[in-house]
């Protein structure tokens, strides 16, 4: 297993480990978002909310129909993609590594709040197991994969703020198992705030973004203060998201 411990904000991690997935080490400061703001807009009333349609109602909902037509083929939420079974086995492999380390809070520059990380190459065999199915639905056949599992764990304080992934340094598509509790993520339209959906991503779920979704919106996970979907609110405990990506072509 390779560990990067002491890597300063939680997103770099993902950009060194591409990096050296890439064999091209660079000089000077690692920048994996292209933006970062924390003034998302807080939605707590469902005025103007719009539901996705039958089997997406579920876990999808937005501003317009526009702005799901525009997503839908690049998000996808599959809820109940492992068992309490797969789940305690990822949670048995990774809580001892998480332990070790502290979360942390007080980098003003990060792109994560209360968060720890690490990755992770070699898995058990339920894992292993669990991992195949998840890149066999997420990404396309052939399509080069980033060996390292990504492993975010979330603090119940913690949140990811809204940021846009570096088409440098990820592929078209991002797979996420969510671990120990429901959360929201937000996409938000960069070229119109007011174009927004939001995402379900209940225990257990697997979320998957591509393409478009990845790089013209931005995306978060809600603080517990503002976790809310559809008018409903989704409590946020500590989560705990097992990452796969592609690299860029
Ligand atoms: O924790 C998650 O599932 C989201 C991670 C994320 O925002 C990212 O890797 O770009």
């Amino acid at each position: 297993m390779a560990v990067v411990s002491s890597v300063r904000g939680g997103i770099r991690l993902v950009s060194r480990v591409l990096r050296q997935a890439e064999g091209k080490p660079r000089l000077g400061p690692v920048v994996w978002v292209r933006s970062v703001s924390d003034s998302s807009p807080l939605r707590s009333d469902v005025q103007g909310v719009v539901k996705g349609v039958e089997g997406e109602h579920s876990w999808l909902c937005g501003s317009s129909a526009a702005v799901l037509e525009t997503v839908r083929g690049h998000v996808e939420v599959k809820e109940n993609f492992i068992t309490e079974e797969e789940e305690s086995a990822l949670l048995q492999e990774l809580e001892p590594g998480l332990k070790k380390k502290r979360y942390e809070f007080d980098h003003w520059d990060d792109a994560i709040h209360g968060y720890r990380e690490t990755e992770r190459l070699q898995w058990g065999s339920v894992c292993t197991g669990v991992l195949g199915r998840v890149r066999a639905v997420a990404f396309p056949e052939g399509s080069p994969l980033l060996g390292p599992v990504h492993v975010l764990d979330l603090d119940k304080a913690g949140y990811i703020k809204p940021h846009v992934d570096s088409i440098k340094f990820c592929g078209s598509t991002i797979a996420g198992l969510s671990l120990l509790s429901d959360s929201v993520m937000r996409l938000v339209l960069e070229d119109n705030s007011a174009d927004w959906v939001d995402l379900l991503l209940s225990r257990r779920s697997l979320y998957i973004l591509r393409d478009e979704t990845r790089f013209k919106f931005t995306h978060e996970i809600l603080k517990d203060a503002d976790s809310c979907f559809s008018g409903q609110r989704v409590p946020r405990h500590r989560r705990i998201s097992v990452i796969c990506r592609n690299l860029p072509v």
